[in-house]
C-alpha cells in the first residue's frame, strides 16, 4: 500500500519556526504573530496528485501539485518570492525542492505512527513541525 497523507491535521509542535522565518526575511511584527499560530493542514491525495491547504487565523496557503512535475510556486502570503518547485517520492517521504533566490529551500513530509511530520528548510535553517489528526 502506498502512503496516504490525506486527512485533516493539527499542529502540535513547531521547532525553530523563528529561524526559518528569519532565513526567509520575514519581518519582526509578522514573525511575532506567525509563531503564535497553530495551523491546520488539510491534505487531499489521489495517487500522485496532491492538494495541501494550510490554514490559520492569520493567513492561509494552498498548494496543488503532481509528483515529478515542476511547477511555479508564488509563496503568496508567506515570503511572496516565486520559485520553481518539484516534489518527488524518496521512499515513503514526500520531498519538495524549491529552486529560486533562497539556497537550500524545500520541505519534506512523512508519516510516523499516527503523526504527520514536516521539515521546512531555508538556507542553514531547519524548522520541524509535527501534526496530529484532527
Ligand atoms: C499558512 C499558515 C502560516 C502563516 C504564517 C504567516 C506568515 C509567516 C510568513 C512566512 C513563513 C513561511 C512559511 C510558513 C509556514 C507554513 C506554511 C506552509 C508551509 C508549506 O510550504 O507547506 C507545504 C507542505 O505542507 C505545502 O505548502
Amino acid at each position: 500500500m502506498p502512503v496516504d497523507f490525506s486527512g485533516t491535521w493539527n499542529l502540535i509542535s513547531n521547532d525553530n519556526f523563528e529561524g526559518y522565518m528569519v532565513a526567509l526575511g520575514i519581518d519582526f511584527a509578522t514573525r511575532k504573530i506567525a509563531k503564535m499560530l497553530k495551523p491546520q493542514k488539510v491534505i487531499k491525495q489521489d495517487g500522485d496528485s496532491f492538494y495541501i491547504h494550510t490554514t490559520s487565523t492569520f493567513r492561509d496557503y494552498s498548494l496543488q501539485f503532481k509528483i515529478g512535475e515542476e511547477f511555479e510556486e508564488d509563496n503568496k502570503g508567506l515570503d511572496n518570492r516565486k520559485c520553481k518547485s518539484l516534489v518527488t517520492w524518496e521512499n515513503d517521504k514526500l520531498v519538495c525542492v524549491q529552486t529560486g533566490e533562497k539556497k537550500n529551500r524545500g520541505w519534506t513530509h512523512w508519516l510516523e505512527g499516527d503523526d504527520l511530520h514536516l521539515e521546512l528548510r531555508c538556507e542553514n535553517q531547519v524548522c520541524k513541525q509535527v501534526f496530529k489528526r484532527a
